[in-house]
């Protein structure tokens, strides 16, 4: 991980990094790429892309902007016009939309954020100083610990849903997240392969953090502000929490299971070695 924070750093702080729009056209290598799964986000995506845009010039660096799109309106086009490279993923699924986008990133730094204007995309500079200034990994943008605006968030989701899901992801995987659905993410490209995700549905948003909590990556978290959506949302509340919670407590038996298997097998040889004469095979 190391040299891959000093390649971004170095990069980030370098005399010839200076703001530049990566385009679909573009053989310039950008610094970061920010990807951005979008559903019909019309209303949104230009909002969304004037503030990534302002971000870029803020911190002076060449970036690209990757929008994996599975619209039927006009996001692609508004996404076009403003310099995003626009791909359409051949699976349905948040999940699905961020893997198709993660493979054509380029950069040593890689974002991630919705359409829909509920994340602030100019708070994208802080994002990125506390990555460069503690060296994480992943910096992840809480709304739980920042603001949430109202009407951004349903109280059932923010008093009850989330806090609870993040508790449970903590419990399971012994972990300290403050906010394990926040979609507002930024990680290097070394830490994206080690966390490796393969999901493809809203279970990926808890999959990655799984995967980074196993990988023992530093992750730091900065409070972040929360708006209210532009346009209609798909999340379906109880069908989507349920995919998290099942997704979890799977895990967390693979895990279990696992170190059953472990244990019996020492079991067993710590039985064989001590000379018993009836060890019986483990049972895994
Ligand atoms: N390409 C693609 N994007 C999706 C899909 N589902 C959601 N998105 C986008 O993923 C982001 C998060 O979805 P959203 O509905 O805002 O979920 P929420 O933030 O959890 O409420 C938004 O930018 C959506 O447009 C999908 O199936 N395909
Ligand atoms: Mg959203």
């Amino acid at each position: 991980m190391e040299a891959a924070h000093e390649s971004g750093t170095d990069v980030l702080e370098s005399e010839t990094n200076r703001f530049t729009l990566c385009g679909p056209a573009s053989s310039s290598e950008p610094t970061l790429s920010i990807v951005i799964p979008t559903l019909n986000e019309e209303d949104g995506i230009e909002e969304v892309l004037q503030a990534v845009i302002g971000a870029l010039r803020e911190l002076d660096v060449s970036g690209e902007i990757i929008v994996a799109d599975s619209s039927t309106d006009r996001t692609p086009d508004i996404a076009r016009n403003h310099g995003a490279i626009v791909t359409e993923p051949d699976r349905s699924g948040y999940g699905a939309a961020y893997l198709d986008g993660f493979t054509q990133a380029r950069g040593d730094i890689i974002v991630m954020g919705d359409a829909d204007t509920t994340y602030d995309f100019s708070e994208l500079p802080k994002l990125i100083e506390t990555m460069l200034e503690t060296n994480a990994d992943m910096v992840i943008g809480s709304r739980l610990d920042g603001e949430i605006r109202p009407d951004a968030m349903p109280p059932l989701h923010q008093h009850v849903g989330n806090p609870m899901l993040t508790r449970l992801l903590n419990t399971l995987f012994d972990a300290e997240f403050s906010d394990t659905h926040s979609g507002f993410r930024v990680f290097t490209s070394d830490a994206l392969a080690e966390i490796d995700p393969e999901t493809t549905g809203m279970e990926f948003a808890s999959e990655m953090l799984i995967n980074a909590a196993r990988e023992d990556l530093l992750i730091e978290e900065v409070p972040i502000t929360y708006h209210p959506r532009v346009g209609e949302a798909e999340l379906e509340s109880f069908r989507d929490g349920w995919r998290h919670i099942r997704f979890m407590i799977g895990e967390w038996g693979r895990n279990a299971a696992a170190v059953r298997t472990v244990i019996g097998l020492f079991s067993w040889l710590s039985c064989c070695c001590s000379h018993h004469t009836t060890c019986h095979s483990p049972h895994w």
